[in-house]
């Protein structure tokens, strides 16, 4: 069953709206329930999970400094809809099944609201975490405006409770980019870029099994995950009707595994302007933009002079990436069309700044603690591999342990053939560069040999981020700042299958 493309308009994501705001405080309650939901005019009604009955969750709009209170109730039924496997890390028989615990994306938040894997609760806070403190979460916002995005975190099922629908946007703002003049209001859309896969009576399809499947086990977990259908706002390929002039559009990969490397078929530039952390100096013309699962760009198209025109978003990466194959253009390496067939309503007097501010740039000489920390791949007694980082379970003792103030650069040492997309919480980092080395002479002796020059940051890494691409073959380098909370936090890979199969880590900041 391949569903037609172009056929329904791209939801507009609504925007949450607080139970309660005052001068100092402003309150949230956002519900977690299923329900059913169009996916596509062709496909019947789909089960999904979402956030204040929608999927994607509403988008949360806050303002830099502002003082933000959500309590997250989990009111999903007790059986989950997609596949548990029972033998990874916090999903054994001994929890309930359905556990859920949120994460702001790239928020600088107090351990408590960080959302801990270990820190879920189920329906009406019967059953709790063992790290669970409490139910309302507190957001102090102190990020400059960025592009940020809640999701699912619950140890061992986050793949499965974020293919489910359980993903937003969470989007800071403030006076500094008002007074960029940036297109704003209906010209600026939030875009969720997800792929999933449908049974055809219209239900979502998540593998049971991986490819070669483990007897042992009825449900087991999989490598990676890859759907045969790409979906924008919870929408299958949809389209959406613009004006002839510019517009701002914030891209996230909220897929499970799936990378995406996005073009115009116009082979007009893309104009981004902002990465994970928040808007760059300089805005770039780009021909391509490549996103790994939880990576955001903040991109102004302009279809001025266009009038008339079908343009469609294109990917052309290939899944698993980077050594699976290409995409089928007429399936996933179609993403979304924009038909510049609405009359332009006003002049379009917003700009692409030239300049959008300074951005502080870590020394390489400030940083007092350097770590080696490697990307494994092992096997397990069931035969399947599994990821792992610095060599250890999610279980091990904490290694990583920066203190408060201190600034650290980080080798990521990838020995594996996948590229992992490595997120760490609470502080947004810079990336230093990439660098060729000998994988074999490393698994034997234990030390790096270079085999290349050290790669910067391509020019649309460099800014904030807080999710990195570590390719295989090489050492990725990352330096940061642990400046704002002590507490526990953890760092993990982005391709959901590898997370909720150990390749998580926590870690620390002392005092
Ligand atoms: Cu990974």
């Amino acid at each position: 069953m391949i569903l037609s493309k172009f056929v329904d308009e791209l939801p507009i994501l609504p925007v949450l709206k607080p139970r309660w705001k005052d001068s100092c405080h402003t309150y949230y309650e956002v519900n977690m329930t299923e329900f059913k939901q169009s996916l596509h005019s062709e496909l019947n009604d789909t089960t999904v999970w979402g956030y204040e009955g929608s999927y994607p969750g509403p988008t949360i709009e806050v303002e830099s400094g502002e003082k933000v209170f959500i309590k997250w109730i989990n009111n999903l039924p007790a059986k989950h809809l997609l596949p548990v496997d029972y033998t990874v890390h916090g999903a054994h028989l001994d929890v309930p099944e359905v556990r859920t615990v949120v994460h702001v994306h790239g928020a600088s938040v107090e351990p408590e609201s960080d959302g801990y894997p270990e820190a879920w609760f189920t329906k009406g806070f019967e059953q709790v975490g063992p790290y669970f403190t409490k139910k309302v979460y507190r957001y102090d916002n102190y990020m400059r405006a960025c592009t940020l995005w809640y999701h699912d975190h619950a140890l061992g099922i986050t793949r499965l409770n974020v293919y489910a629908g359980l993903a937003g946007y969470f989007l800071v703002r403030d006076q500094q980019e008002r007074l960029l003049n940036l297109p704003c209001g209906q010209y600026e859309i939030p875009l969720i870029i997800q792929d999933k896969s449908f049974n055809e009576d219209g239900s979502l399809y998540y593998p049971r099994q991986p490819d070669k499947p483990v007897p042992e086990l009825e449900t087991s977990v999989i490598p990676e995950f890859i759907g045969d259908t790409i979906l924008v706002n919870g929408k299958v390929w949809p389209y959406l009707k613009v004006e002839p002039r510019k517009y701002r559009f914030r891209l996230l990969n909220a897929s499970n595994t799936r990378f995406y490397r996005i073009k115009l078929d116009s082979g007009q530039l893309i104009y981004q302007i902002g990465t994970d952390g928040g808007l760059m100096e300089y805005p770039i013309g780009v021909k391509e933009i490549m996103l790994a699962p939880s990576e955001r760009a903040d991109v102004i198209i302009d279809f001025t002079n266009l009038e008339g025109k079908n343009i469609i978003m294109t990917n052309d990466a290939p899944a698993p990436f980077p050594s699976g194959v290409a995409p089928n253009p007429n399936t996933v390496g179609t993403l979304m069309q924009f038909r510049v067939t609405l009359p332009l309503s006003s002049i379009d007097t917003s700009v692409i700044p030239s300049y959008m501010g300074p951005l502080p740039k870590l020394r390489e000489q400030s940083a007092s603690k350097i770590r080696y920390l490697t990307l494994d791949d092992i096997t397990d007694q069931y035969g399947r591999e599994f990821m792992l980082l610095d060599g250890k379970r999610w279980d091990a003792p904490i290694t990583e342990n920066p203190k408060l103030g201190s600034t650290e650069i980080w080798h990521l040492i990838n020995l594996t053939t996948d590229t992992h997309p490595i997120h760490v919480h609470l502080i947004d980092f810079q990336i230093l560069d990439r660098r060729a080395f000998d994988v074999e002479r490393f698994k034997k002796e234990r030390v790096i040999h270079y085999t290349g020059p050290s790669i910067p940051p391509e020019p649309f890494e460099r800014g904030l981020k807080d999710t990195v691409r570590a390719n295989p073959n090489q050492v990725t380098r990352i330096i940061m700042n642990f400046d704002s909370y002590t507490g526990l936090y953890v760092w993990h890979c982005h391709i959901l299958e590898h997370e909720d199969y150990e390749m998580m880590r926590p870690f620390v900041v002392i005092r």
